[in-house]
């Protein structure tokens, strides 16, 4: 272990003793030492070995010198282990945000459960940390920007983040003459959840190619230009994210499309398959394999499958999941659009956490045609979300029963997210649900249970022959939170089994499931209600992102729950006998 390693460990070790509340002139006495080391110019393990006394440092004391003694000997910390057993260690990192002290980092855990990073930028979002007493409007706001500032440069971008950073830019381009084509290749094309870099296609006369690269890397919001070539460009833009130009004539434009927006795994497929029929295909065009004369292909990605002897495949297809050989064989998917949506079955009001009310939620569906909805305010069990109690539940009803006659256009049901609690019952008693038009139940807590523990959970809810659609069935926050330890095969089965649907959650940040599992949730049959989760009326737009990601599920209308007609969709709905 270096001094480096050293010191942080002692530091991690002061922060979560002063976390667990140890004493301040201990915390003090751990804090100089860290100083001490910090300023070293000697390794401590050269010092060790010399017989140095340690002690003699300034700030180290006889426990510190056994500690580092210790580190240096076995790599480890007793006393640090026993503390985390205690205080989840995930704090120390924690505090190592701007504005979060070992005090806040405490009252963070104590009162909201609060452990990481992740955890901290969904409270905040939640308006959950303005509500603990000594964490103001201001210190929040700090907290956020600091959660910015660590996860700017680590990492994966939203593709809908990028797609707002990203805008700008192309304005920008529009500034410059001579481009031809300007498009979005790679993972952002492919609409994948998130993206790593964008892949930037411009189709322009060669002799443009240095004013075009010139006006690139001068966009403002550029922070650094990585590489300025003649054709290829990269810089990284304030925010972190990174772009890539290339520029590129038009006998090869088309073949560069298709090449750049990959995925890889598809690329590899289609040079086999064209390797089979004696071709080669690249970034510059579809040639023959024996000749290097000019290109057979290239100018366009309908002619470059054209040359493999396939129809073009969508990009959110390209994954490698079977869809060369679709193609090959004509059974391509006809995927969900949002004109096939009919309606939108999650979404919260002023009733719970919501911010606007059942009417204006009603009139921004009717607005985006939709001919059925549901108002699903959270269970009462959920009390960060002010959940309802069966008394406010029904008294939500009569307020339905007021936006019903308010918004006529627009069929109105009465739902509820239901809590699934601990051992896998739900928050509302029979008589309760019996009275619902539409049951959704979700997990809200114990995310900690082991794998085999959540999925018996789960599967119980979804055995309760009330409940409708199993909603954001993983958990996930993307980039911040993991789906907690389940079975999806086992979910996806006994939703199956006792007819649930799932839910793909539409909300960006969620985009729960993820489409492997929507591609499996299809191959078996299952329906998947596409639902925004909104909790205002403009986050209903999430459906567009919803539908992307289904779109990558291979879904077809056929297989998304509100997209049947009003009438299938009530057939659907009632198909229970306590239902009418
Ligand atoms: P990302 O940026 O990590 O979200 O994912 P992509 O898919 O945009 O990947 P990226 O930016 O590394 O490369 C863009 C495309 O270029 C990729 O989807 C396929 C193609 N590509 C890149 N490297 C290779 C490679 O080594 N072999 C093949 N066949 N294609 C590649
Ligand atoms: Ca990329
Ligand atoms: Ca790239």
């Amino acid at each position: 272990m270096d001094n480096t390693e050293i010191s942080d460990r002692l530091s991690e070790l002061a922060d979560l003793l002063e976390i667990r509340g140890a004493n301040p002139f201990r915390i003090r006495a751990y804090r100089n030492a860290v100083r001490t080391l910090r300023g070293l110019t000697r390794p401590l393990s050269a010092m060790v070995e010399d017989g140095e006394d340690l002690t003699e440092l300034q700030g180290v004391g006889k426990d510190m010198a056994s500690h580092i003694r210790e580190l240096l000997d076995t790599g480890e910390l007793e006393l640090l282990e026993e503390v985390t057993a205690e205080v989840p260690r995930s704090l120390a990192q924690l505090v190592r945000l701007d504005g979060v002290g070992p005090k806040k980092a405490r009252k963070l855990w104590k009162e909201l459960e609060v452990t990481t990073v992740d955890e901290l930028e969904v409270a905040i979002e939640d308006d959950r940390v303005t509500a603990l007493e000594g964490f103001g409007p201001k210190s929040v706001e700090k907290m956020a920007r600091a959660i910015r500032d660590h996860r700017k440069h680590q990492g994966r971008f939203l593709r809908t983040r990028a797609a707002e950073l990203l805008a700008p830019l192309l304005e920008h381009m529009e500034g410059v003459e001579g481009i031809e084509r300007l498009e979005v290749a790679g993972s952002f094309r492919r609409r994948a959840e998130t993206v790593g870099d964008i892949d930037l296609l411009a189709l322009a006369p060669p002799d443009r190619a240095p004013t075009i690269m010139e006006h690139f890397v001068s966009f403002p919001d550029v922070d650094r230009v990585e590489m300025s070539g003649e054709t290829r460009g990269t810089v990284r833009l304030r925010a972190g994210l990174q772009v890539d130009l290339r520029i590129l004539p038009e006998s090869s434009y088309g073949a560069a499309l298709h090449y750049f927006t990959g995925s890889k795994e598809h690329n590899v497929e289609i040079r086999k398959r064209a390797r089979q029929q004696g071709l080669k295909v690249s970034e510059y065009g579809v040639f023959r394999e024996e000749e290097d004369g000019d290109p057979v292909a290239g100018a366009t990605e309908e002619e470059v499958f054209q040359a493999v002897g396939l129809p073009w495949i969508e990009p959110v297809l390209r994954e490698d999941r079977g869809e060369i050989r679709a193609a090959d064989e004509g059974t391509l998917p006809s995927l969900v659009t949002l004109e096939d949506i009919r309606g939108d079955l999650h979404m919260h009001t002023t009733w719970s956490d919501g911010k606007d009310s059942i009417a204006d939620m009603a009139r921004a569906c009717r607005d985006r045609g939709y001919a059925y909805m549901s108002i699903s305010d959270h269970s009462r069990a959920v009390t960060v979300a002010r959940g309802l109690t069966p008394e406010r539940l029904q008294e939500q009803w009569e307020a339905i029963e007021e936006a019903r006659s308010e918004v006529e256009e627009i069929r109105i049901l009465r739902s509820s997210e239901v809590d699934i609690l601990g051992d896998g019952t739900l928050d509302f008693p029979d008589e309760v649900l019996a009275e619902l038009d539409l049951v959704l139940v979700a997990v809200h807590s114990h995310f900690g249970l082991d794998q085999a523990t959540q999925t018996k959970r789960i599967l119980r809810a979804l055995e309760h022959p009330m409940v409708d659609i199993l909603v954001h069935p993983t958990g996930r926050l993307l980039n911040r939170r993991e789906p907690y330890p389940v079975d999806v095969e086992a979910l996806l089965e006994a939703a199956l089994e006792h007819d649930v649907a799932v839910e793909l959650n539409a909300n960006p940040r969620r985009l729960d499931l993820h489409d492997r599992h929507l591609f499996r949730a299809r191959e078996l049959g299952l329906r998947v209600s596409v639902a925004t989760d909104a909790h205002r009326t403009s986050q209903l737009d999430y459906m567009g992102s919803g539908l992307e990601q289904a779109r990558r599920g291979w879904l077809e209308a056929g297989h998304v729950v509100n997209a049947m007609t009003p009438d299938a969709f009530e057939t659907w709905r009632t198909r229970r006998d306590h239902r009418s």
